[in-house]
């Protein structure tokens, strides 16, 4: 019985190795052509904030009260909070490291490591000008089925955090208190384009993100 059961384990080793390193592209198509009705002046879709982590984690969900973290993160793209919420999870081996970029053109590529423990992918990015707006895909998971995925394509879409009340790009600050729990985007027409996080004509998204295996 014991052996049967190391004899699993090994075979488990041989056909999928433990960690993996993908590829990652992230491509905003936040512009004016894919937005056309009410783009911005003066936007930004950074920084972007990358973990590994494992897949019972999530760095937020619908309907639950965002974290101080998320909060800073999706109203001025401050991620100090964001760092020391995710500091905690690596010292439980919960997560794994972070990549923040803060790219200037309209795509970045970078390498992740990720390990059959902490399988799952999360990425943010913050809007900008917005009240408390933020991309994201959360949780992607790398690994299933015993197999290293060879590529994912994942459009992101836009999350409300809840945190403040203002309804346009440029509102003045207006802390909701108490908080909403997160939830996909809808705004007001006049201002912009957004419902249930896509754009509400065309569905484009803001931002896609490609994993490759390398
Ligand atoms: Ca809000």
């Amino acid at each position: 019985m014991l052996s049967g059961c190391f004899l699993s384990i090994r075979f488990g080793d041989e056909t999928a190795p433990n960690s993996a390193v993908y590829k990652v592209t992230f491509s905003s198509q936040w512009n004016a052509s894919s937005f056309p009705t009410n783009y911005p002046f003066n936007s930004e879709l950074e920084p972007i904030f990358t973990v590994n982590h494992n897949a019972s984690l999530s760095l937020f969900s619908l309907g639950s009260t965002a974290t101080t973290g998320i909060r800073q993160f999706a109203e001025t793209g401050n991620t100090n909070a964001l760092r020391t919420e995710v500091r905690r999870y690596q010292n439980q081996n919960l997560a794994g490291n972070i990549t923040e970029l803060s790219p200037v053109g309209r795509e970045v590529s970078f390498f992740l490591r990720v390990t059959q423990s902490q399988p799952s992918v999360t990425i943010l990015a913050s809007l900008f000008p917005s009240p408390d707006w933020f991309a994201a895909v959360s949780g992607q998971r790398l690994f299933q089925d015993e197999k290293w995925l060879d590529s994912a394509t994942i459009q992101l879409a836009v999350f409300d955090a809840g945190t403040d009340s203002g309804e346009t790009f440029t509102s003045p600050n207006a802390p909701e208190i108490p908080a909403r729990g997160v939830s996909l985007l809808s705004t007001n027409r006049s201002d912009s384009d957004f419902r249930v996080g896509k754009h509400y004509a065309n569905g484009n998204a803001v931002a896609t993100v490609t994993f490759s295996l390398q």
